[in-house]
């Protein structure tokens, strides 16, 4: 018999799936695309046995990665737990090893010096392989078809950082899988490594860099032929891990940082430009250069949006401070300052989860979506694990400035969505969008299909799961050109 806390972590929205299973046929409401051909991968944290500590993070589960496979109108369910070395070593004795999010000094002695990641951020194919990644961590390779796991690679010795970030992009032209690792040097150190991996996963670009002070290097954007890092006033030191509070703690008397540097430089021309009073942002919707200036595209709230990393002076977390809204931030490399030029809001509906059709990633585009609030709408289910609840899609139209929505009705939330081209040579934007749609009241998630540029209408159809899946991250569409190579 197993009994996990009974903590706000694993109950409600949190409550654990722990499922690994395959459906060959998903019942479907409404008209799957025929053109579809394709697979949706996404993954969510799912702790395999209780937690050594009752008090850990969400962000802390082990990574269960779904597949949904598209084609002939008809959409396959696949899901397997990353086989992670924690996962394996945890699965062998039987019980937790390791212990807090992101604490190597909670851990069981059995443990030492092993890998702690649990794959559970992102998920995207490249060089015929499943990335799963968790940015404390090296990269994790599984089977796209198959989702069994084949172990971290180090990509023929030519990657030697130990850690991987969760937020790549696919350089649109090149193809080139854009990276960095952070904290490179050891748990808690300021030096980064930025890099690039081609089609093949070789790896053609390495420069080193520093953060103007240890975070949580979440995400960060490529902008034409630069690489640009957002660093918000998350922040860390080795007092926190021995108390074994929570890995991170928002300061804010930290300032916000946009650093720019060359993609096809050393990192020595990393410039980082200031904005006092901070503000927080983890997720780039996207970034282009415009001649000198960079814009960048970023949700921001006042102070940290996750609730479970605290305030460093103690503060509760505030709800209304925490709420993401979309802006376009803008620096000149032309200018001899070390300040943000600009920083002007988009649109008016709060949000996070920013995607965009990813052909345009680092290159001028036009159309946006993220999931969003809208706080005049009722809500009749348990909270969940962010801010408030997440209950439309928005697609923002960054040429007219005009935005639509949808709302999921009262009982549910939504996950990230996915743009899907129509086809290869489609217009931006031209195409749809995939996300989860969880029922909190009746526990079931149905996985549904927009047309992405008239989201207002709603889906065009639902695959029903039999099941609800827990709170996720991120993932992304693999074409079937992908899933064969
Ligand atoms: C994030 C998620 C993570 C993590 C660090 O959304 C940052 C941000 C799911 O794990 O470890
Ligand atoms: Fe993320």
């Amino acid at each position: 018999m197993v009994h996990f806390p009974q903590e706000q972590l694993y109950q409600d929205v949190l409550r654990l799936v722990r499922l690994e299973g395959d459906i060959a046929d998903l019942e479907v409401e409404g008209e799957v695309p025929a053109e579809l051909d394709g697979a949706f991968y996404r993954v969510h944290p799912d702790p395999q046995f209780p937690p050594l500590y009752p008090q850990d993070q969400f962000f802390n589960g082990d990574g269960m990665v779904t597949m949904f496979r598209i084609r002939d109108g008809r959409i396959a369910f696949r899901q397997r737990y990353a086989h992670t070395d924690k996962w394996k070593l945890e699965n062998a004795a039987g019980r937790s090893l390791f212990g807090q999010y992101r604490n190597p000094l909670t851990d069981d002695s059995a443990v030492e010096g092993q890998i702690r990641g649990t794959a559970n951020t992102n998920v995207l194919v490249h060089a015929g392989k499943l990335f799963a990644m968790k940015e404390d961590s090296p990269c994790l390779l599984m089977d796209k078809i198959s989702l069994e796991t084949d172990g971290y690679t180090d990509f023929n010795g030519e990657l030697t950082i130990p850690t991987f970030t969760a937020h790549p992009k696919i350089d649109p032209v090149t193809g080139n899988f854009c990276g960095f690792g952070y904290a490179v040097d050891g748990p808690l150190t300021e030096a980064c490594q930025y890099f690039e991996l081609d089609p093949e996963g070789r790896v053609v670009r390495k420069a080193d860099f520093a953060v103007p002070y240890y975070t949580m290097l979440h995400d960060f954007c490529i902008a034409g032929d630069y690489a640009v890092f957002n660093v918000s006033p998350y922040h860390s030191d080795w007092k926190t891990l021995e108390q074994h509070r929570p890995h991170f703690f928002y300061d804010r008397a930290l300032p916000f940082y946009l650093g720019v540097m060359r993609r096809d430089g050393d990192g020595s021309d990393m410039r980082w430009f200031r904005l006092e009073p901070s503000v927080c942002g983890c997720h780039v919707m996207n970034a282009f250069q415009d001649g000198t200036k960079i814009h960048f595209d970023l949700p921001i709230s006042d102070t940290g949006s996750l609730p479970f990393f605290p305030e460093k002076d103690g503060r509760p977390f505030n709800p209304q401070e925490a709420i993401t809204r979309l802006h376009r931030f803008t620096v000149d490399l032309a200018s001899n300052s070390d300040e943000i030029t600009s920083v002007e809001p988009i649109g008016r509906m709060p949000g996070e989860f920013p995607r965009i059709d990813d052909r345009f990633a680092g290159r001028p585009y036009r159309h946006g979506w993220m999931i969003t609030y809208d706080f005049d709408k009722p809500y009749h289910g348990p909270p969940g694990p962010f801010a408030g609840v997440i209950n439309s899609l928005t697609h923002y139209d960054h040429q007219t400035g005009q935005e639509q929505s949808w709302w999921c009705g009262p009982d549910g939330a939504l996950q990230e969505p996915c743009f899907i081209p129509r086809s290869a040579d489609a217009a931006e934007g031209e195409g749809y969008l995939i996300a989860l749609v969880d029922d909190h009241v009746r526990n079931y998630s149905d996985l549904c299909i927009f047309d992405a540029l008239n989201v207002a209408a709603g889906p065009i159809c639902r695959a029903r799961l039999p099941i609800r899946l827990r709170q996720g991250l991120h993932g992304n569409w693999a074409g079937a050109d992908k899933l064969a190579a």
